[in-house]
């Protein structure tokens, strides 16, 4: 008896393409309506969809190892590689158990979507939106940490079933042969993980000056309003005071910090208030802006099949995110939309990764993602970056364009909202790393938490954080389990992105004063770098947009640079470091 033939690479990779395109459709209908309508049968059904897509996956992983490859093209050679990392997690070949991760990680997700806190001396539950609104718009310290304290409370129910969900992650990681699930998001980059890990670090310590000069700049504004009682001058800023629950970005305490004189000359959440928007009109102006670039508007399916709005009738995952749900068109973006900047942002965010989906949906199956996890994350906060006040006036928001005296009020505005953000886009995975690496045991998982969040951002929690809380599983990427660095990538990509673009054009001025609206070139480079999907390494992809082939922060400083200077003059007496 001899074996039977082993089947052709492309064939094989052919009927897997094939296969796995259905499951993940089925997955994400399932999902689509447990994140817009979350009840314990949808949850079930979500959960099910999604361990058949994993068992799938691992199956033909497994057997694509004993494939004959010698011969096989470089593109299915990429594909087979990428077949091993096309998911988050892997779970262990035990049905059971396979079962149990899945379901696990939806309940977090419904746990934490369905938390709510009641302030002290208020009778009405309030939700992540609501509480938020209390960390940017309250500036009693005793609220601030009611709201704070309040939310960070929900960690605790997420805990019992995040502890499992490691076990049983690193087992299927395992099994796929990495060390552990940890090293498997690391090995997405086409590097090695380790090599991943310090290519982290490097661009973080071109950045970490500026960083620590926009810190000690709010530290002392902070003593100033709030006293060296309450912030220590050398210390850690407390988090609860930095206007989001998770200190994750500071632009909602702008307001406080503002200089004399620096009034950007407009406040855009107002003007949209006041021309009494509606969420879809913020959406609209997005899909404007990439129709501006020469791309296609969306389609009708978007405005009918989109979630715009918090129902007032049942629980959802509020959390943004954006998504092709046949594979084929069908995108649609799910986001509770409150007419404010913050969300007139991240509108044009989540169009980014709609418009990047469908421009390589042409591509395989396997290939149907961006260059790497930074550039879908990159690509929307890239478009942001051109709404500036010169766009502001060419699509009617804005009667004048500011003088450029106020820039500095501008500037200090973006930094607080993507420099603030860089320690932390480093932080979260930090953490997880060394949760999956099994570095950090459960028992030492809060401390640990903290440890690192106050050496990469200086700030500390209020009060004292017991053992026994769970304050990671406060932050929506836990209980979701996504993986977080992306977003660190992604704020220095989209200002290397946005130079190139800027440049492409012969854009004139500073940077920050740079828009791409309206520029057909600057569309068809960036199409060209969304159409390859994730064909290539994404060296290629980076250099087809940028002529570059490395991720590099000069867009980052060169766009701050006015600021920086700025900083370092305000900080002249003032302690930095913490
Ligand atoms: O989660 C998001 C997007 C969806 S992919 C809204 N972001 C991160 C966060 O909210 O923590 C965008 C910036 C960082
Ligand atoms: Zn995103």
């Amino acid at each position: 008896m001899t074996d039977p033939p082993a089947p052709d690479v492309a064939r094989f990779l052919d009927s897997a393409e094939r296969r796995l395109k259905e499951l993940s459709i089925e997955t994400q209908q399932a999902d689509w309506i447990y994140t817009t309508y979350i009840t314990p049968d949808t949850e079930a059904l979500s959960a099910k969809a999604y361990s058949r897509l994993i068992t799938s996956t691992v199956e033909l992983a497994k057997q694509s190892t004993r494939l004959p490859v010698e011969n096989a093209s470089p593109e299915d050679r990429r594909k087979l590689k990428l077949l091993r990392l096309s998911l988050p997690i892997i779970a262990p070949s035990e049905p059971a158990e396979g079962e149990e991760l899945t379901r696990r990680v939806a309940t977090m997700q419904g746990t934490y979507a369905k938390g709510r806190y009641t302030l002290v001396g208020s009778n009405e539950p309030l939700d992540l939106q609501g509480l938020s609104r209390v960390l940017q718009e309250s500036r009693d310290p005793a609220r601030l940490e009611d709201a704070w304290a309040g939310w960070h409370h929900v960690g605790r129910a997420i805990r019992p079933d995040f502890e499992r969900y490691v076990e049983l992650a690193n087992r299927g990681a395992r099994e796929l042969g990495f060390a552990d699930t940890g090293a498997m998001w690391r090995s997405k980059y086409d590097m090695e993980p380790d090599a991943f890990a310090a290519e982290v670090d490097r661009l973080w310590a071109d950045v970490r000056p500026l960083y620590e000069a926009l810190h000690a700049y709010v530290r002392r504004r902070l003593v100033e309003f709030y006293g060296p009682e309450r912030v220590d001058p050398r210390g850690p800023i407390p988090a609860h005071l930095l206007g989001n629950m998770w200190a994750q970005s500071w632009e909602g305490i702008f307001p406080l910090l503002a200089p004399p004189g620096s009034d950007p000359g407009y406040d855009l959440t107002k003007i949209l208030v006041e021309r009494g928007s509606v969420p879809t009109d913020l959406v609209r102006f997005a899909e404007r802006f990439f129709v501006s670039l020469g791309l296609e508007p969306l389609p009708s399916t978007f405005w009918e099949r989109s979630m715009f709005v918090r129902p007032r009738d049942r629980e959802v995952v509020c959390h943004a995110s954006a998504w092709d749900v046949d594979l084929d068109h069908d995108l649609r973006i799910k986001m509770c939309i409150e007419i404010t900047e913050e969300d007139f942002r991240t509108v044009h965010h989540e169009l980014g990764h709609n418009y990047y989906q469908r421009a390589y949906s042409a591509q395989p199956y396997l290939f149907r993602d961006s260059a790497h996890d930074g550039f879908h994350e990159a690509v929307g906060d890239t478009i942001s970056l051109s709404v500036t006040p010169e766009y502001l006036v060419r699509v009617g928001l804005l009667r004048a364009a500011p003088p450029a005296s106020g820039d500095i009020g501008l500037l200090l505005q973006r930094a607080l909202e993507k420099v603030a953000f860089l320690p932390f886009g480093i932080a979260v995975d930090r953490w997880r790393w060394e949760v999956f690496s099994g570095a950090v045991p459960p028992s030492e998982y809060n401390r640990t938490w903290w440890a690192i969040r106050r050496r990469y951002q200086g700030i500390a929690p209020p009060g004292d954080r017991g053992d026994e809380e769970f304050d990671p599983g406060a932050k929506f990427h836990v209980p979701a389990n996504t993986p977080y660095m992306r977003y660190f990538l992604a704020h220095i990509l989209q200002f290397q992105f946005h130079r190139a673009l800027a440049r492409e054009i012969d854009a004139e001025g500073p940077l920050h004063r740079a828009s791409i609206y309206g520029s057909a070139t600057a569309g068809r480079r960036l199409r060209e770098m969304l159409a390859m999907g994730q064909s290539h390494e994404w060296p290629d992809a980076l250099e087809t947009i940028t002529g570059t082939r490395t991720m590099e922060a000069d867009g980052l400083l060169e766009y701050f640079r006015p600021l920086r200077e700025w900083l370092d003059e305000q900080n002249r007496h003032a302690p930095s470091g913490w």
